[in-house]
């Protein structure tokens, strides 16, 4: 296969709770499917992908990096954090808990990662609840005991406007994504994307102190060569 043409490479962690959907978010970006029953990451896993940026003219090799959302895991996952230009911070719409812990998570990027790193709160499996009010937090309307339960459907615990508040008090980005649909997925990570593109020409980023942030060698075009890297399992 011949070689693909990049300007930036940037450097991306995803992090939050166990089974928000973090690989999920990364296999529908890198691969355009979605697996129902994924194993839950031991350590981290790495998956690459070329975007687009065309008001900038620019292609971007994003590089990801998995992080496993169960603590025991923890103190090895935030040894990745570091020189991160990107983090997706996931939560799950219809876990409440997903949506409190990810003050956590965000307090483990802000001791562990690069201070201008650009962060992106994204409220995931919104399929879930797609005929819901987004606005709504209250209660299921009671439902008669032998009513047939509806498959793949769960309750809303998170509402998009408090996500999108806290969001802005804490200076995140936000989305609300579905890795099963495939809903606003690359959207998150061409918001952050652009983001740091825009701190990058503001010299936010050092290209040569900061190593979440990679330029390419100009070559020729001015484009540097790189062969493709496949998803892979890290540890
Ligand atoms: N309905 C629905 N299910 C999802 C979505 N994203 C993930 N899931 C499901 O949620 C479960 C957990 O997904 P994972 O992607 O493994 O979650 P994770 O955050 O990587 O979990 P850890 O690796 O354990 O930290 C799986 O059963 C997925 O199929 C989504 O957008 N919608
Ligand atoms: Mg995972």
């Amino acid at each position: 296969m011949s070689g693909v043409a990049w300007h930036y490479v940037l450097k991306f962690i995803i992090t939050g709770d166990a089974a928000v959907g973090k690989s999920s978010l990364l296999i529908r970006l890198t691969d355009q499917r979605f697996l129902a029953n994924p194993d839950p990451t031991l350590g981290v896993e790495f998956g690459s992908k070329l975007i687009t940026i065309p008001e900038e003219n620019k292609v971007v090799k994003l590089q990801c990096w998995d992080t496993a959302g169960t603590e025991s895991f923890r103190s090895i996952t935030r040894s990745y954090y570091r020189g991160a230009a990107g983090c997706l911070l996931v939560y799950d719409v219809t876990s409440r808990q997903s949506f409190v812990n990810a003050r956590s998570w965000l307090q483990d990027v802000r001791e562990h990662a690069d201070p201008h790193l650009t962060c992106i709160l994204v409220g995931n499996k919104v399929d879930l609840c797609a005929d819901e009010d987004p606005t709504d937090p209250g209660q299921d309307p009671p439902t008669p005991a032998d009513a047939p339960a509806k498959p793949g459907r769960r309750k809303r615990e998170v509402t998009t406007d408090e996500a999108h508040i806290w969001a802005q008090e804490e200076g995140l980005l936000f989305v609300e994504t579905s890795a099963k649909s495939g809903q606003n997925v690359e959207i998150a990570f061409e918001r952050a994307t652009r983001d740091i593109l825009e701190k990058v020409r503001k010299g936010v980023f050092d290209e040569d102190r900061s190593p979440g942030v990679k330029l390419s060698q100009p070559k020729n075009d001015g484009l540097a060569v790189d062969a493709p890297t496949p998803t892979s399992r890290c540890c």
